[in-house]
C-alpha cells in the first residue's frame, strides 16, 4: 500500500483485475456518428488531445499562483505543489467570493468557455450549446478523493441532454487521483432508477452520492473501474448517469490534482437555473458551497 505504483481509491485498493484503461477517442479519427455512438454505449467520451494544451498550461498557471497567494501552493506556481498548509481563511474576507473570482480567471473560462471546447461539444449535440455559467473546480490534495455518483442529482432542473465535461488543468497521471468512472454503469437501469429524479437540494433523505466503497460495488456487479493517465488537453465527457468518483491523490511529491467540470447543454433547451447567471445560486451559497472553496488544510495521509 505505500508503493507508488498503488491505485487506490477511498483508501481501498483497486486490484489489477478491476481496473481497466478508459477508451480513448482521438479528436481526428473517428465520425461524428462513431462520436455520438462511442457516447451511447460507453456513457463518456474520453477524448485525447481535444483542446489546446498551452491555454490548459495557462489555466493552471493562474489558478495555481492564486493558491500561492493563500500559502496552499509553493513557487514556482505551475509545479502545483502543495505546502501543506494554508492562509486563505485569514488572508480572504469571503471564501466564496474568492473561489468565484478563482474559478472566472480569464485563463480558465478561454479553456472552459471558450470556442475550442464549445466545437467539440457541438460536434457531440449536433445543434448549438451553451454552458452552464458556474464551474466545477478542484485543488484535490494528497489524500483527496471524490465520492462516487450519477451527476443528475445535482443538476436535473433543465435539460436531460446534459453532459459533464471534465478537464485535467495539466497532466494528471493516475498516482495524483484523476477521475474514474464506473464500467457500464450508465445501463444499471435499478440503480439508475433509484437516482432518477432525485434532488440533493430538495429530498435530504440521503446523499447525493452513492458510495465511497468503490471496490465492494465493483465485486457486487462484476464491473471495472476505468481510468488512465492524463495529459493537458485531453478531456472526458459523461453521461450524466455514468457513475464516477475519483482515486486517491497519492502523488509522492505532494502535487495537488487540478481539475474542472463544466456542463453543456443545447442552447434552446431548458436550463437548470442554479447553474446560470453572474452569481449562480448553485446549492445555496454559490461558490461558497464547493468544499474548494474551504481553505485545503486536510493533512496527506499516505506517507
Ligand atoms: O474531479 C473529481 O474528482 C470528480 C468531479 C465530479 O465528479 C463532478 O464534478 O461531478
Amino acid at each position: 500500500m505505500n508503493s507508488i505504483h498503488a491505485v487506490t481509491s477511498h483508501r481501498q485498493a483497486i486490484p489489477a483485475d478491476l481496473l481497466a484503461e478508459l477508451r480513448a477517442t482521438g479528436a481526428v479519427e473517428v465520425s461524428d456518428a462513431e462520436v455520438r455512438k462511442r457516447l451511447a454505449d460507453d456513457g463518456y467520451l474520453y477524448l485525447t488531445n481535444a483542446i489546446d494544451r498551452d491555454e490548459v498550461i495557462d489555466a493552471r498557471r493562474e489558478v495555481m499562483a492564486r493558491l500561492v497567494e493563500v500559502g496552499e501552493i509553493r513557487e514556482p506556481a505551475v509545479a502545483g505543489i502543495s505546502t501543506g498548509t494554508s492562509r486563505r481563511a485569514e488572508a480572504v474576507d469571503d471564501l466564496g467570493a474568492f473561489w468565484k473570482s478563482v474559478s472566472e480567471g480569464k485563463c480558465l473560462r478561454r479553456v472552459t468557455h471558450g470556442p475550442r471546447l464549445a466545437a467539440v461539444m457541438a460536434r457531440i449535440f449536433a445543434t448549438a450549446v451553451r454552458p452552464f455559467d458556474f464551474l466545477w473546480l478542484r485543488a484535490t490534495r494528497p489524500g483527496g478523493a471524490s465520492a462516487y455518483h450519477f451527476d443528475h442529482v445535482y443538476m436535473n432542473r433543465g435539460t436531460d441532454r446534459l453532459l459533464t465535461v471534465w478537464i485535467p488543468l495539466g497532466d494528471v497521471p493516475r498516482e495524483d487521483g484523476p477521475l474514474a468512472i464506473v464500467e457500464g454503469s450508465h445501463r444499471w437501469g435499478d440503480l439508475i432508477a433509484a437516482y432518477r429524479g432525485f434532488d440533493v437540494d430538495r429530498d435530504r433523505t440521503r446523499p447525493g452520492h452513492v458510495t465511497t466503497e468503490p471496490v465492494n460495488l465493483l465485486r457486487e456487479r462484476h464491473a471495472r473501474l476505468l481510468t488512465t493517465d492524463f495529459r493537458a488537453g485531453d478531456v472526458v465527457v459523461l453521461s450524466m448517469f455514468a457513475l464516477h468518483g475519483s482515486l486517491d491523490n497519492r502523488s509522492m511529491t505532494d502535487r495537488v490534482r487540478l481539475s474542472c467540470d463544466v456542463r453543456y447543454q443545447p442552447a434552446d433547451d431548458p436550463f437548470d437555473e442554479r447553474w446560470i447567471g453572474d452569481d449562480p445560486v448553485g446549492h445555496g451559497r454559490g461558490y461558497g458551497s464547493m468544499s474548494a472553496a474551504q481553505p485545503a488544510t486536510a493533512k496527506p495521509i499516505f506517507r
